[in-house]
C-alpha cells in the first residue's frame, strides 16, 4: 500500500518515469558496475520538466484550496525550481512572482537571459532579480515578495526554495521510491544504490523516507552540490523527520541512513570544476544524456568517481536519478566552445575529487568551500 494514499495529488507529470540501462557509460567505467538512469528529467510536457514537478504535484492542491491567486517562490538566476513554479502557475491559471538571487559566482554575458529564466519569463512569471548570495534557508527577499503581492491586493501562496521546507515538499520523492520498487519487480532486478544530487534537500529526504519503508534508505547516496553540506544535511534531516511523521512511516530514521557525500561540490555552488565538465562530456558522448554544470553534472561526477574508486561492490546495479536541469547549460556555453570530435576528455580529472582544479579565470574569487 502506498504511503501517499491519503494525500491529494494534482497531476503535472506524465506518470512513472522510464528507467534505462546505460551500457556505454557502464563500459567506459570498466563494466564493474551497471549504471541505469531514472529519467525524471523527461517527466513532463511542462517547460521541460524536472524533479520539482513531483514535489509540486502534492503542493498545488493546497495552493488551490487556499484560495491564492499568485504563487511566490525563490531561487538563483538559473533556478530550475522557479521555472517549474512558473510552469505550474501557468498550467493552473495563477499568477507567479519569483525572486532570483545571485547564488552563483559565475560570469557569462547571457546568464540572466537564457535557459531557465528565459522560459520563466515566457510563461508570464514576474521574475525579480536580486543581488543576494547563495543560501538555502528562508530569505528576506522572498518574504518581501510575498508582502508585495499582499500590498497589491493579491493572495500569495508561498513556496520555499526548491519546494523543500514546505510541509508537503518531501512527498513527491516518497512516490519515487515506491515507483522504483514497482519498476524493479517489472524489470526483474534490484538496484543496489541510488545516486542523487542534493541541495535544498527534499528530493533526497523524500527518497530516504520512501526507501526506508523498503529498509534500504542508506542505499540512497546523496551527492552534495550546495557547497554548504552541513546546512544541507541539517535540512535533509528535518525534512526526513517531518515527512516520516506526515506519511506515518512508523519509525524514526537513523543518522546513518542519511548518506551525503560532500566531495564533488567544489569549487562552489553553480560552478563546475574541470572534473564536473568531463563527467558531463562523458555522459553526453556515451549515452547522449545531457547533465548540467550546477546539479546533475556534479552527481554524475560523483557517480563516475565512486565507481572508479570501487565504492560500489563489483556487480552492483546503480540507479542514477536524473533530476533535470539541462536548460541552465545555456548559461555556461564558454566552457564547451572548443568541444567536438577532436577534444579528448581529460579522464584524469574525472578520477579524483582531490584534484580541485578549475580553469575558470574567476576561480580565485569563489567563496571558500572547505573552511
Ligand atoms: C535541483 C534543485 P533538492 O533541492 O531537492 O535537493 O534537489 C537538488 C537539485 N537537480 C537537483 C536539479 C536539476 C535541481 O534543479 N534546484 C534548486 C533550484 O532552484 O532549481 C532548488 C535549488
Amino acid at each position: 500500500m502506498s504511503l501517499l494514499e491519503k494525500f491529494e495529488r494534482y497531476p503535472l507529470t506524465f506518470g512513472a518515469t522510464p528507467i534505462e540501462h546505460l551500457p556505454r557509460l557502464s563500459a567506459a567505467l570498466g563494466n564493474k558496475v551497471q549504471i541505469y538512469a531514472k529519467r525524471d528529467d523527461c517527466n513532463s510536457g511542462l517547460a521541460l520538466g524536472g524533479n520539482k514537478l513531483r514535489k509540486l504535484e502534492y503542493i498545488i492542491p493546497d495552493a488551490i484550496a487556499s484560495g491564492a491567486d499568485t504563487l511566490v517562490s525563490i531561487g538563483g538566476v538559473q533556478s530550475n525550481h522557479t521555472r517549474m513554479v512558473a510552469a505550474a502557475a501557468a498550467k493552473i491559471g495563477m499568477k507567479c512572482v519569483v525572486v532570483q538571487e545571485k547564488w552563483v559566482p559565475h560570469h557569462d554575458a547571457v546568464y540572466d537571459r537564457v535557459g531557465n529564466i528565459l522560459m520563466t519569463r515566457l510563461m508570464g512569471a514576474d521574475s525579480r532579480l536580486v543581488d543576494n548570495g547563495f543560501d538555502i534557508g528562508i530569505r528576506r527577499s522572498w518574504e518581501d515578495a510575498i508582502q508585495s503581492v499582499k500590498d497589491a491586493g493579491g493572495k500569495p501562496y508561498a513556496i520555499p526554495a526548491g519546494a523543500s521546507v514546505h510541509k508537503f515538499g518531501g512527498l513527491g520523492y516518497v512516490g519515487f521510491a515506491e515507483e522504483v520498487a514497482a519498476q524493479e519487480a517489472e524489470l526483474g532486478l534490484t538496484f543496489d544504490y541510488i545516486v542523487v544530487c542534493v541541495v535544498t534537500g527534499s528530493t533526497q529526504a523524500g527518497m530516504i523516507v520512501g526507501f526506508a519503508a523498503q529498509n534500504r534508505a542508506n542505499r540512497v547516496i546523496g551527492i552534495d552540490a550546495s557547497g554548504t553540506p552541513a546546512q544541507t544535511r541539517a535540512q535533509v534531516r528535518r525534512i526526513v523527520d517531518d515527512t516520516a511523521g506526515l506519511v506515518g512511516l512508523g519509525r524514526s530514521i537513523l543518522d546513518d541512513e542519511i548518506v551525503i557525500n560532500p566531495d564533488y561540490a567544489y569549487p562552489a555552488y553553480g560552478v563546475p570544476s574541470d572534473a564536473t565538465n568531463d563527467a558531463i562530456r562523458l555522459a553526453a558522448r556515451t549515452e547522449a544524456m545531457i547533465t548540467d554544470p550546477v546539479y546533475e553534472g556534479k552527481s554524475m561526477q560523483g557517480l563516475i568517481d565512486l565507481a572508479r574508486k570501487g565504492f560500489f561492490s563489483e556487480g552492483s546495479k546503480i540507479l542514477y536519478a536524473h533530476l533535470g536541469g539541462a536548460p541552465a547549460i545555456n548559461g555556461y556555453s564558454y566552457y564547451y566552445k572548443d568541444d567536438g570530435a577532436d577534444r579528448e576528455i581529460v579522464m584524469a580529472n574525472v578520477k579524483s575529487p582531490l584534484a580541485k582544479t578549475n580553469s575558470d579565470p574567476y576561480a580565485a574569487n569563489y567563496p571558500p568551500m572547505f573552511p
